[in-house]
């Protein structure tokens, strides 16, 4: 059964949020409860990738947590023998992945996938992780990334974005705010919440994603999901 989050619920000291075990044992339900179309962008991940993929190919799941986008592609990968390496530098996350999920093909490495070696692949998964790197350091990243994929493959990037002012857009965090509310989130956990992640979780707009998934190569980018200020898009190589 899933652990209700209440990790923000009582009055505390905010320290900067991180991925730990009591985090762990609340995330998938943190995760639904706080990202608008979570539970689209992780299954059609997996249609999409899986379907990017052919026998034989290697599909990395940057930032895999649980192997959520690691388990969607597996399943849609039919009788296609693939391999799909998830990554993560929490310990406590890839031990609950590794229980969770033990399929042919799968396997889960820790370390941080600035400093990771990237094999060559044919698709790349980073669903919600890209927001956790510094922003200094996404440019050069995005280029690994480029770099690791043969020609023709795919990066599938999900982020939550920053909402444009203008073009009906400004009141998508409003909007946010009143979906976690409407699952259950008070008031004190919204806002105890956001400070903890306010310099760990650092968004940026639509338009500076495109403009580093241009700037590293990337020759076609597609949006492909959109919910208020939470986005997924497709760059090919
Ligand atoms: C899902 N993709 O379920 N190196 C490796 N992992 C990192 C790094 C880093 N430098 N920084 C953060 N992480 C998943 C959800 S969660 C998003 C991804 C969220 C990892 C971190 O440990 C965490 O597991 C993940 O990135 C981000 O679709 O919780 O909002």
């Amino acid at each position: 059964m899933k652990e209700r989050d209440s990790l923000f619920r009582d009055p505390q000291q905010i320290v900067d949020f991180a991925f730990d075990q009591r985090v762990v044992d609340v995330f998938p339900d943190m995760i639904r409860r706080s990202i608008p179309g979570y539970d689209t962008i992780i299954p059609v991940s997996g249609l999409i990738l899986a379907n990017h993929l052919q026998d034989g190919d290697l599909c990395y799941d940057l930032g895999c947590s649980l192997g959520a986008t690691t388990l969607a592609i597996a399943q849609r990968l039919d009788a296609k023998r693939c391999r799909i390496i998830g990554v993560d530098n929490s310990e406590a996350m890839l031990n609950k992945a590794r229980k969770l999920l033990d399929h042919p093909g799968v396997e889960f490495q820790q370390g941080d996938i600035r400093a990771k070696q990237l094999l060559p692949a044919q698709a790349v998964a980073m669903n919600f992780t890209l927001q956790f790197i510094p922003p200094d350091e996404r440019a050069a990243l995005v280029k690994k990334i480029y770099a690791c994929l043969k020609p023709g493959g795919l990066l599938l990037i999900s982020e939550k974005i920053q909402s444009a002012a203008d073009g009906g857009e400004s009141n998508f965090e409003s909007i946010h705010k009143q979906y976690k509310l409407a699952n259950g989130y008070s008031d004190l956990e919204v806002s105890q919440k956001r400070s903890a992640l306010e310099k760990v979780m650092i968004t940026d707009s639509l338009e500076a994603h495109r403009q580093r998934l241009q700037q590293a190569g990337f020759t076609t980018i597609q949006l492909w999901f959109r919910c208020l200020n939470w986005a997924s898009l497709l760059a090919f190589k």
